[in-house]
């Protein structure tokens, strides 16, 4: 890993000729790099410009950048994309450079950045870069700010970063049609001091969310409010990538929200404070410790705290959030005994299965039949058996011992002797009741007041 160059060829990313991007002033352009796998690149350090502690995007990576006359300049190609959303389904999205999310860009605070767009897609675009105060004719607002970015055509964005921060990209033309398909980035610039606010490990992901019918592979683009699938950088769990880290090592996860509603992002174990909101730092005399923060559309959260080993559950609070497109529309059939009528739809659909009238953790044990191309609506396994989530999902490793720059899943915690939940085996004394109830002196009378037939 001497250079991000040599770092990408390795990592099986695709490096496209500038002459493949355009043939009008194609020696001028910096060249595109395409990444097609769904997989972690944990970015190398910079091979130039200022130093700066690059961050890990959850299934995701970071664009690497040509350096020119001292000017950072990036390559973005807005095209449609196939993206795994976990194993087991793949969405035709329109994204970045291969990917939906596009790649995360990172520069650091007072960098000159030049950001080539060119758009591959069968419609207009543009790029907002949200967060980012930016000249008022390079903040990317079709028929506002700037006129479309046609079919085919290249458009060019330059702009001095003034203050660093967790900021995200994003098409500001047929907006509702681009982000419903998955058009989006995170923009992440670091302090010009790489010690200010220097971290262990400096996590990233945007809160997405798609409506794609069980059985096809295209995002519903008119749907406004009823998506039926929650992501984290387009993918839903079991793909999510665990976030791993050492014990005692400073973690901040950077979150960005372009779904259409709210998500209380909510983690087990370690108290976190944010610390960083859509328009910068938060001091620390400002901070408060919590478990959950929400965030609202279209706002970005910074959060840390201090790991402490284990297997922590991350995920959104809204629990339709945490499960897969199966799980919307399903009628609520606690307490239904629907054992007969199920017997005479075996005759009929010999797959049918009884599910619900317990609860609905039967679901996440059985293995449904399930259409082409649907992820189960609660799944994943764990050490004890099925995890029964889907969506917003995903774990915070912890452990001893990892080593720096390691973020490949250690498998399950090892809980130490006596801290772990167990049956428990040992007869159990009768339930007594603080007091019986006494039919005659302690129920409560009720007397229908009368006289009322005049209302
Ligand atoms: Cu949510």
């Amino acid at each position: 890993m001497t250079n991000r160059r040599t770092f990408f060829k390795a990592a099986g990313a695709t490096l496209l000729g500038a002459a493949a991007v355009s043939r009008v002033g194609a020696a001028s352009l910096p060249e595109a790099v395409v990444q097609s796998s769904p997989s972690m690149l944990v970015p190398p350090p910079p091979p130039n410009g200022r130093p700066f502690n690059p961050i890990v995007t959850l299934n995701g990576w970071s664009l690497p950048w040509r350096m020119k006359e001292g000017v950072k300049e990036f390559h973005l190609i807005a095209e449609p994309v196939v993206r795994e959303i976990a194993p087991g389904m793949k969405a035709n999205l329109w994204g970045y450079n291969g990917q939906s999310p596009g790649p995360t860009i990172e520069a650091v605070e007072g960098d000159r950045v030049r950001i080539f767009v060119t758009n591959r897609l069968p419609e207009v675009t543009s790029i907002h870069w949200h967060g980012i105060l930016v000249p008022s004719g390079m903040d990317g607002v079709t028929g506002l700010s700037q006129p479309p970015i046609g079919v085919g055509k290249t458009f060019m964005y330059e702009f001095v970063l003034q203050r660093s921060g967790t900021f995200m990209y994003h098409p500001h033309a047929d907006e509702m049609v681009q982000m419903a398909m998955g058009m989006m980035g995170l923009f992440i610039v670091h302090p010009k001091d790489p010690k200010q606010y220097k971290v262990d490990r400096d996590f990233g992901f945007i809160l997405n969310a798609y409506d794609i019918e069980p059985g096809s592979a295209t995002p519903r683009v008119n749907t406004m409010l009823d998506f039926n699938l929650w992501t984290w950088n387009s993918r839903a769990f079991p793909g999510i990538d665990p976030l791993v880290a050492r014990t005692g090592d400073r973690v901040r996860i950077r979150i960005g929200n372009l779904t259409m509603t709210n998500h209380p992002i909510h983690m087990h174990g370690p108290h976190f404070e944010v610390t960083g909101t859509d328009g910068g730092w938060v001091p620390k005399s400002a901070r408060w410790p919590e478990v959950t923060t929400d965030i609202a559309v279209g706002q970005m959260r910074a959060f840390e705290f201090d790991a402490l080993a284990g297997d922590w559950a991350i995920h959104c609070h809204k629990s339709h959030h945490t499960m897969n497109a199966m799980g919307h529309g399903v009628p609520t059939m606690i307490g239904v005994d629907h054992r007969d009528v199920a017997k005479k739809i075996t005759g009929l659909v010999p797959d049918y299965m009884v599910m619900g009238d317990k609860g609905m953790h039967d679901m996440a044990e059985m293995e449904m039949p399930l259409p082409e191309n649907t992820l189960p609506m609660m799944t994943g396994q764990g050490p004890f058996g099925p995890i029964g989530m889907g969506g917003m999902f995903s774990v915070v490793k912890v452990r001893d011992g990892v080593k720096r720059g390691d973020y490949g899943d250690p498998g399950p915690y090892k809980h130490p002797a006596g801290t772990l939940a167990s049956e428990y085996t040992t007869d159990l004394p009768p339930a007594v009741r603080t007091s019986a109830p006494k039919a005659d002196a302690d129920t409560l009378q009720v007397r229908k007041p009368g006289g009322h037939q005049g209302h």
